[in-house]
């Protein structure tokens, strides 16, 4: 999977793609990751890529020059599935969109900054527009950061264990049971027995009860199946 991303803050990227399981993925060529610094494709000398909103009010607004002619280059490389623009007015990210999205060969994010872009780029260009919940961030930039976290770690091989995936929360509609780790007893607080027993399939039976009681008790809209756009 190839993903280009467009921003006014390339450094934001720097942490989170250079550890774990994205910087993984990258090495194992699995994935590939090309940030975009919208300024280099200013034409004007002081490099803005904003402006005054028409019509007045306070804000500025993302132009469409820049953003259209850094779409277009890369449109020229290469073929997209999607170019997403990532705004606290798209769709709510859940599992079932990661899960679709981590699918594809080539897309494009595009952080937005500021009151907005132009809305002619989100109606020419932009082919699915994505949020990350209901509150409101200072830029796209953490937004499509959560965004790679999430498809990156769906593209087969690139977690360690295959089935590890598709176990997590979310992907059966399911939060996850409580694990434990060494020591068996932690002062005086102890693993449950079930889980020392060794027994395979009474392990299995627990993990499933504790799984939907958890559910029931902090999502249960998770099991009505309207898991989203609350
Ligand atoms: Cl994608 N962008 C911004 N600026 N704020 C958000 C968001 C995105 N998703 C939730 N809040």
């Amino acid at each position: 999977m190839h993903i280009d991303i467009i921003t006014i803050f390339p450094a934001m990227f720097e942490g989170p793609f250079t550890q774990s399981i994205i910087k993984r993925s990258v090495e194992k060529g699995l994935v590939s990751l090309d940030i975009h610094d919208l300024r280099d494709f200013t034409k004007n000398k002081h490099r803005s890529v904003d402006d005054y909103a028409y019509g007045g009010g306070a804000g500025m607004v993302m132009m469409i020059e820049p953003l259209a002619d850094c779409i277009e280059e890369l449109k020229n490389k290469r073929d997209y599935d999607e170019i997403i623009f990532l705004t606290p007015d798209g769709n709510l990210l859940d599992q079932e969109m990661a899960n679709q999205i981590s699918t594809l060969q080539n897309i494009i994010l595009l952080c937005g900054h500021y009151k907005g872009i132009d809305e002619r780029v989100r109606e020419h260009f932009i082919t699915r527009e994505i949020s990350i919940g209901n509150y409101v961030l200072s830029g796209g930039e953490l937004a499509a950061a959560v965004v790679v976290d999430s498809i990156v770690r769906l593209i087969p091989g690139v977690l360690g264990d295959e089935t590890s995936a598709l176990s997590d929360s979310f992907q059966d509609k399911l939060l996850s049971p409580p694990v434990y780790t060494r020591p068996a007893k932690f002062r005086g607080w102890e693993v449950p027995d079930i889980l020392l027993s060794g027994h395979e399939r009474k392990i299995h039976e627990w993990r499933m009860e504790k799984a939907l009681e958890r559910t029931k008790k902090r999502r249960p809209e998770l099991l009505e199946g309207n898991n989203n756009q609350k």
